[in-house]
């Protein structure tokens, strides 16, 4: 294996060195960038098991390609690199997370996961990653590339870990001592024969703030996590009714879920977005509930246009704040907005509000200690949870 000085590939190929390859990515706005091997032989079986177990839900997608996800040849002929790059999406405001537990824990409000506040990233991240392949080119000729951003059966978390971007955190996502885990992930496979970056140790410790923090117990162990649980997919991948046992667990989340990296203390050193496409776009980040159920199939499509929310559709949104609703302290109008929907043209919709509704009349007048109507939702415990036990970076328990 070459090291990273080295300019120049065994097969006689002058290679750009990893400082160059960083200075560019860095100039296209990439926060980290490293190179990594491509050999996943070790993490097949803890792949297969986690499909043998069914974790995966209704994503077929994850199951169809089988092995080829873990074999980088076996998708592109000829890889031998992946090229890693990370982007942030952490919102601006450095007092983001709180502000996210705050939101949490207002039933009346909808909450967005904060990577889908602005415009979707996968576009974004390609486009950038093909100029980067293209000075690559420039420098070197014609290579062998393809890039990917969530697009391909690719291992994305792994190949990130491999090339130094971070170590995988018991939540499965990839994290950095100086930045923590809200950046996304792309990847170019190549036949490019660079030097390996260096590897980041794993800084969980004895930590298990994530783990303790989601709401629906969808991290089952360290590093392994039943998507089938995950509010992330419930809200965005699963396309029908959300199991009922599941929807008092949701609290106010309408699309993707933080709440493991809220809890997570290496997040006090996400770095917020240099990206204006990813700031906030109407109002998705203070909309209450009754707002946003009041959404035509019109207004979703023209108001998300750009948005990755607008792949699941006006009906799972409704279902989805319907969900969220049953779970809020109710209120006129958010059981007048409800039975306004009673009649919707969809069965899915219509099941959801009538749990909602039903969910509401059973805790009607639910009075908290402090005299206010109480928001049922497990998810709002947690948050109260975590508001109490404010993460400490300083604490140094994440840190052995
Ligand atoms: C499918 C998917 C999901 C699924 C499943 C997530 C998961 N953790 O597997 C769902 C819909 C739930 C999801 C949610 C989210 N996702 Co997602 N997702 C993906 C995707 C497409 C594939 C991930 C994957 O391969 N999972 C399969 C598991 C099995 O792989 P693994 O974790 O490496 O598992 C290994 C070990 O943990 C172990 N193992 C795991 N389970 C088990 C079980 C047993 C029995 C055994 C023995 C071993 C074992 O073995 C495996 C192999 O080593 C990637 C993009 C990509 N192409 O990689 C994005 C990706 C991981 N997601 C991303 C994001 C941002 C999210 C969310 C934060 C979005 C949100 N806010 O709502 C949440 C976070 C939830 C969470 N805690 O993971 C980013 C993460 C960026 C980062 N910093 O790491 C990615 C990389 C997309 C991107 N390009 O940026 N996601
Ligand atoms: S995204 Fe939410 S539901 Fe999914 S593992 Fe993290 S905390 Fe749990
Ligand atoms: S440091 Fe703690 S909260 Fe963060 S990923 Fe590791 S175990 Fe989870």
């Amino acid at each position: 294996m070459q090291t990273e000085q080295s300019g120049r590939e065994p097969g006689g190929r002058e290679l750009p060195s990893a400082e160059t390859l960083r200075q560019w990515a860095h100039e296209l706005g990439f926060a980290s960038f490293g190179v990594a091997d491509v050999d996943l032989s070790d993490v097949e079986d803890g792949f297969q098991a986690w499909l043998d177990a069914g974790y995966h839900g209704e994503m077929d997608y994850m199951a169809r390609h089988g092995m080829k996800r873990a074999r980088a040849p076996e998708l592109v002929e000829g890889t031998v690199r992946a090229l890693m790059v990370s982007i942030e999406y952490a919102p601006e405001d450095p007092a983001w997370v709180e502000r996210a537990w705050a939101t949490l824990a207002d039933g009346e409000q909808a909450y967005v996961s904060r990577y889908a506040l602005g415009r979707d990233y996968h576009k974004l991240v390609r486009s950038r990653l093909q100029r980067l392949a293209e000075r690559i080119e420039q420098q070197i000729g014609p290579f062998g590339y393809r890039v990917f951003c969530d697009s391909a059966p690719v291992m994305e978390g792994e190949l990130a870990r491999r090339a130094g971007l971070g170590w995988r955190g018991k939540h499965t996502l990839v994290l950095n001592p100086r930045r923590g885990s809200t950046f996304f992930l792309g990847t170019i496979y190549t036949d490019l024969e660079l030097p390996v970056s260096g590897r980041i140790d794993d800084h969980c410790g004895t930590c298990v703030r994530c783990i303790d923090a989601c709401p629906t117990g969808a991290i089952i162990a360290p590093y392994r996590l039943d998507a089938r649980r995950c509010i992330s997919y419930l809200t965005i991948e699963h396309k029908g009714p959300i199991p009922e046992e599941l929807r008092p667990l949701m609290g106010n989340r309408i699309y993707g879920c933080d709440d493991c990296q809220l809890a997570c203390p290496w997040n006090r050193f996400a770095r917020p977005t240099a990206v204006a496409d990813f700031h906030p776009r109407q109002k998705l980040d203070r909309s209450t509930l009754v707002e946003l159920f009041a959404w035509t199939a019109e207004e979703f499509d023209s108001r998300l246009a750009g948005s990755p929310i607008r792949r699941i559709g006006h009906e799972r949104w409704l279902r989805n704040l319907a969900v969220a609703m049953g779970n809020s302290a109710g209120g006129d109008d958010i059981v007048a907005a409800l039975r306004a929907r009673r009649d919707d043209a969809s069965p899915l919709v219509r099941e959801h509000v009538e749990w909602a509704l039903r969910r509401l009349a059973e805790t009607e007048g639910a009075i908290g200690p402090d005299g206010r109507p109480v928001a049922r939702s497990a998810g709002a415990d947690s948050v109260a949870r975590q508001v109490n036990t404010a993460p400490d970076p300083g604490s140094g328990d994440n840190r052995n």
